[in-house]
């Protein structure tokens, strides 16, 4: 399926650090933004504007001698009028507003109605353009649960007072790829805009969710790295950059350098990565299953989407008790060790049983032995 060349909006600054007990150094900050960018992130939200966060001015920046130009710096708030004059205090490429669409969240949360966010909306974009922000985007919180005409009616306010793109935000995760999709299209087709998504991923279906909206022709995506952020986190930024680079062959990305960038990420917040967690897990080019190591061995493409290589990783056969036969003879074989049929059985046999796992190195030492 083709996409339009879509635009990465990172925002482990900003939607990541709103996990619970994540705070990144200044430090830590300023290597995430540089591995972001050296992946190759169309922009990097670098938190909330709010007077409070009196970083915000140094950390912009800062931001802009690290990434010297070569992606958007941004900065996300809610439409509050001392919020958007701080903001507009940071000197962000755009920022990004955030206005609550649902009516549970207008209603119950605020104490609002929808007049109220039209007007409220209107009065942002207006004193945004006049403070002198040079972009500004428009987020619908609670999108998936809005009602479809106030969400078509709330991004033609936003496209006539000039809104540079507006963001769809799945808050809870409820969408599926279908449900998005059908947002994604009501949207293309009521306002002429870039549209982004900013998906959550409380059943586990961000990414998918994201890629879904990019199918469907949204513009840009929001992801986190490790998917940080409230609850289950949002859209995995590993796993677009992934998908985009080596299965779309999207070649402005660069998969490569996830690891160290999970890594930093990961030490900063103070998590795991799971040894299976997708593109950057330790164990997930390791391989111990007979039928797939054949396969692999005959031509790795069988069983592997792409070459481990691609995000600096190596495969990894291990022989134990899943082996089979015509696996470990493949790699006897390819060591030019030659052994008949009984001492193979004899082998496979002692390996299977013998409780043990071993790697190429000690399963060629052991046959040697055995022969
Ligand atoms: C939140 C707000 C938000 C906003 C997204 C946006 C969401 O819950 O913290 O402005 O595009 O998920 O709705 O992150
Ligand atoms: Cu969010």
């Amino acid at each position: 399926m083709r996409i339009n060349q879509p635009q990465l909006i990172d925002s482990t600054l900003r939607e990541g650090e709103q996990t619970p007990s994540v705070a990144f150094t200044d430090q830590d900050k300023h290597k995430i933004i540089q591995g972001l960018c050296r992946i190759g992130v169309d922009e990097i939200e670098l938190g909330i504007a709010s007077p409070l966060n009196t970083y915000l001015p140094n950390l912009v920046k800062e931001a802009k001698k690290i990434t010297a130009g070569s992606c958007r710096l941004s900065l996300w708030c809610r439409c509050k009028a001392e919020d958007i004059a701080f903001a507009a205090t940071c000197f962000p490429d755009l920022l990004a507003l955030s206005i609550p669409v649902s009516d549970p969240h207008i209603q119950e949360r605020l104490g609002k109605d929808r007049d109220w966010i039209s007007k409220t909306l209107t009065a942002s974009l207006q004193q945004a353009w006049a403070a002198g922000i040079p972009a500004v985007s428009v987020g619908m919180e609670d999108a998936s649960r809005a009602d479809t005409d106030f969400l078509v009616a709330t991004a033609k306010i936003a496209q006539q007072h000039g809104a540079t793109r507006i963001r769809l935000a799945d808050t809870v995760g409820i969408c599926s790829p279908a449900r998005m999709t059908r947002l994604v299209q009501t949207m293309k087709e009521a306002v002429s805009l870039p549209v982004a998504v900013h998906c959550h991923n409380d059943f586990g279906m961000a990414t998918a969710n994201s890629i879904a909206a990019l199918e469907a022709g949204a513009d840009s995506l929001d992801a986190t790295v490790l998917g940080l952020g409230e609850r289950a986190g949002n859209c995995r930024l590993e796993e677009v950059i992934g998908y985009l680079a080596l299965v779309l062959g999207e070649q402005r990305y660069h998969p490569e350098f996830l690891p160290e960038l999970c890594q930093l990420v990961a030490e900063s917040a103070g998590r795991d990565i799971a040894e299976n967690h997708p593109l950057v897990g330790s164990a997930i080019f390791t391989c111990e299953s007979g039928l797939h190591q054949h396969g692999l061995t005959v031509n790795p493409d069988m069983y592997e989407p792409y070459a481990p290589e691609r995000v600096g990783g190596t495969r990894r056969l291990r022989f134990g008790e899943k082996t089979g036969a015509r696996a470990i003879q493949l790699q006897l074989h390819k060591a030019g060790l030659r052994l008949d049929e009984m001492q193979i059985k004899d082998l496979v046999h002692r390996i299977r049983s013998g409780g043990q796992v071993l790697n190429q190195e000690q399963l060629l030492r052991f046959a040697a032995k055995c022969c």
